[in-house]
């Protein structure tokens, strides 16, 4: 098992990638998305948080990424020491109809079957992605880890319609009339995640791309009047019966899958590692499950990390993990230093395993 970092956009400089490399990191995960655009209430500084209208404008719709500056994150990564393993999320700007069975799907579609030969040409081997309409929403920040560190959680549902122009917690479009997005059903959404894989898997095995899949996060069974796909273990287990692709894998987020009601997160590592389908690990403590969660230092929560870890090595997972999110610790670098301590923690237990 490999450990690895995860860098917001506007954190993949050389300076931090020397920082991931001092923690112990041998891998990059890296956001191409710019979460922190022109939301006042959602700083960078921290992950992504925000309110109503979540985390503030998505991209630039008619510009995809670029192999250039795939390219270039990678060999800068590279220069320090690092391996780029994977590019998380895509943009909502780039393919927001796939998610709600908009106008403009058919392009879409197009758009990301460009980006993964794109990755495919820069040598990246994992897109991970979060097949959600309402996106990561729903949370509030306070003082909730050990010795008051900020960090992130949740205080019941969360329920306020998701206005037009908005899809996956962020404005796609800015000037939509008023009104909210229609609700959809459950069985909608897995109908458009079917048909979503139909058309990406073959493309993404020509480019020697896997696509991991991120559990909602949340895991709630609907926000914002919206259906939530993988809220529970067993509906990972729908996701890899849909497509037999080996491309068709998951992004297993350890700190998620512990939220989710009545869910046993050994048994669900167990499961799913030793089917092989896991792309890459996030892996973060927590404590309580939804609707009342907190994130918490990663040798403080619910979840026994070491255990995990050893589930995870004895049903034969060799990628890479990264520390998902760690609680703000007090300093002159909150983020960094919250990181450090999860990525010091990892690195020994990862080694001891
Ligand atoms: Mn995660």
């Amino acid at each position: 098992m490999k450990l690895g970092l995860g860098l917001y956009r506007h954190l993949l400089t050389p300076a931090n990638f020397r920082f991931a490399r001092q923690c112990g990191a041998t891998h990059l995960v890296a956001h191409l998305v710019d979460y922190f655009r022109g939301a006042p209430d959602n700083p960078p500084g921290d992950q992504p948080t925000g309110g109503d209208h979540g985390w503030g404008l998505a991209g630039d719709s008619r510009r995809l990424w670029t192999v250039d500056e795939i390219v270039a994150v990678r060999d800068a990564a590279r220069a320090e020491g690092l391996q780029l393993e994977a590019i998380e999320n895509l943009d909502p700007a780039h393919w927001h109809d796939v998610l709600l069975d908009g106008p403009r799907r058919d392009e879409h579609i197009e758009n990301v079957k460009t980006t993964l030969l794109r990755l495919g040409e820069a040598e990246v081997p994992i897109l991970g992605y979060n097949f959600s309409i309402a996106g990561v929403c729903g949370r509030i920040a306070g003082p909730f880890a050990r010795g008051g560190a900020v960090a992130i959680g949740m205080d019941g549902p969360y329920d306020a319609p998701m206005p037009l122009g908005m899809a996956w917690n962020m404005v796609v479009n800015p000037h939509a009339q008023a009104g909210d997005v229609p609700p959809a059903t459950h069985e909608q959404l897995w109908d458009r995640l079917a048909r979503f894989l139909d058309a990406v898997l073959p493309v993404a095995e020509k480019s020697g791309v896997r696509i991991a899949l991120h559990p909602d996060d949340p895991p709630m069974e609907s926000m914002r009047g919206q259906p939530r796909l993988v809220y529970r273990p067993e509906l990972y287990q729908r996701v890899i019966d849909l497509a037999a692709s080996p491309s068709n894998q998951l992004e297993f987020c350890i700190g998620t899958i512990a939220e989710m009601q009545d869910a046993d997160v050994y048994e669900a590592t167990r499961r799913f590692a030793d089917q092989g389908r896991i792309g890459y690990v996030h892996l973060r403590n927590v404590r309580g499950r939804v609707p009342h969660y907190r994130e918490t230092f990663i040798d403080d929560g619910d979840v026994d990390v070491p255990r995990v870890l050893q589930i995870l090595h004895e049903n034969g997972f060799e990628g890479v993990i990264i520390p998902d999110h760690a609680p703000r610790m007090t300093c002159d670098a909150p983020w960094h230093a919250g990181m450090a301590h999860a990525m010091g923690y990892l690195r020994a237990a990862i080694d001891a395993t």
